[in-house]
């Protein structure tokens, strides 16, 4: 695939787009040293780290440009591509780059759009779905592609390749044959992949069997990235996928997924791109899994100061995100808080209006120290339950933000150093009714 095309004049760059993850500009400035040297009118190539840069000037006017691809593609359609777009840009903007005005802004270069387009179409992403027989390979290819989704396994025979258009991108998309007969060819098929998706349908046999997978690509597609499809979550027993990535134990992301549900094309393809490294902007996978992350952070801050209500806010919308990523596990996990804290909530409210009936029967207290004495022990109870669960609250935040994360930043926290607010307010609620206790004696002595 085409991760990036920058262009130089004068040594500066003028013009980029990056399909994939961002890089910093200074980094293309180190790209652009290592070959400097070695530039001409002639199309050279070098390999770098695990992409290809293949690059051309033209000498006249002072021009570099760069492409940084996949080895996957074919060297012969890199150099093509490499030509139509020195060719295209001198044809746009001869004048503009004549002048040699090196501050020459990128919105100059919007007519080329259409052109940088089919320059990655042309060095599109291959994308493979490798996995045993009737695991949902093909179920998963007709969901990207919007097909009619088959109710019954009948089986793909070698290997289905075809091109899908997804946004303004073009993806090649090979579904594997999974049957016996036809393993001899996968590692053939697989080379070249930009992304391999090893499907499974999430039943321990099958999981146990697919790790299988992890070294062939590793041997086969060393440069492509790969990840676990964990489908058939509806089925009953299905492991889920923090089960499954146990299971590979090498980091490997797994999603999970329900392919023969239409309704989730959208996140099988946000799923792809996410694999591939294609930005946030074009990924909005990303974006519902960040807005969770901080949302974690929020609900997890909100604890610490008190704010039940805010946390409860929190909880719920991280429920609604969890089921919006099919994370069913960690969308019960936090319904569970969600409703702890309601009852922790309601529980406050009843403390404060018994708090209210106090002051309103203190004159009857005498008759009923007892009853308030058991209230206290109540209170004192509580006390100690609320400490338990906001303790465990956080605890169960830190487990699924871990596992969100992946191999992100590890957060911890001293839960010993947590001021925890309900404890407090029931101490003061306690330094309340002792208060009263004692005015109702003294007032009980006033009156007998
Ligand atoms: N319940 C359930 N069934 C599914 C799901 N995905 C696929 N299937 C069913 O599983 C069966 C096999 O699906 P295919 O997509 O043909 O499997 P495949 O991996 O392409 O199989 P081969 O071509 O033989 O390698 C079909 O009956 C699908 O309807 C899913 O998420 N849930
Ligand atoms: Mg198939």
């Amino acid at each position: 695939m085409l991760r990036l095309i920058f262009i130089l004049k004068n040594g500066n760059i003028i013009y980029q787009y990056q399909f994939g993850d961002t890089l910093e500009e200074s980094y293309l400035y180190d790209l652009y040293n290592l070959i400097r040297t070695d530039i001409n009118e002639n199309i050279k190539h070098e390999e770098y780290f695990k992409y290809r840069i293949s690059y051309l000037a033209d000498c006249s006017l002072n021009l570099v440009f760069i492409f940084m691809t996949s080895f996957g593609i074919r060297i012969e359609d890199i150099e093509r591509e490499l030509n139509i777009c020195k060719k295209e840009i001198l044809n746009l903007f001869i004048d503009v780059l004549k002048n040699n005005n090196s501050d020459i802004k990128d919105n100059i270069f919007n007519d080329f759009e259409p052109i940088l387009y089919k320059i990655h179409k042309n060095l599109k992403p291959k994308v493979s779905l490798i996995g045993f027989a009737g695991v949902g390979k093909t179920t998963i290819r007709k969901l990207i592609k919007a097909e009619e989704i088959p109710n019954e396994h009948s089986a793909t025979i070698n290997v289905d390749s075809s091109t899908i258009k997804v946004g303004k991108l073009y993806y090649s998309l090979w579904d594997f044959a999974g049957q016996k007969q036809y393993h001899h060819l996968w590692n053939t098929l697989i080379k070249g992949s930009d992304v391999v998706l090893i499907i499974t349908d999430s039943t321990r046999e099958n999981v146990e069997k697919s790790k299988v997978f992890t070294n062939f690509i590793e041997k086969e597609a060393p440069f492509a990235e790969y990840a676990i499809i964990a489908n058939k979550q509806d089925l009953e027993g299905a492991l889920n996928p923090l089960e499954i990535k146990n299971m590979f134990g090498n980091g490997a992301n797994v999603y999970p997924m329900i392919a023969i549900d239409q309704s989730n094309r959208e996140k099988m393809i946000e799923i792809m791109a996410d694999v591939l490294g294609i930005n946030t902007e074009v990924s909005p996978l990303l974006k519902p899994l960040f807005a969770r992350d901080s949302l974690i952070d929020e609900a997890e801050r909100a604890l610490k100061e008190g704010y039940l209500e805010v946390a409860l806010e929190k909880f719920q919308e991280i429920v609604k995100l969890s089921l919006h990523l099919d994370d069913y596990e960690i969308a019960k996990i936090m319904e569970e808080k969600t409703r702890k804290i309601e009852s922790i909530l309601s529980s406050n409210e009843t403390e404060e209006i018994c708090n209210e009936e106090f002051q309103e029967v203190d004159t009857e207290l005498n008759e009923n120290d007892d009853q308030i004495n058991s209230e206290i022990d109540t209170q004192n109870s509580r006390a100690h339950l609320h400490e338990i669960e906001v303790e465990d609250f956080i605890q169960d935040i830190h487990k699924i933000k871990k596992t969100d994360e992946d191999n992100r930043k590890e957060i911890l926290i001293d839960i010993n150093k947590l001021n925890r607010p309900p404890k407090s307010k029931t101490e003061e609620l306690r330094a309340d009714i002792d208060r009263m206790i004692k005015e109702a004696e003294e007032l009980g002595k006033k009156i007998f």
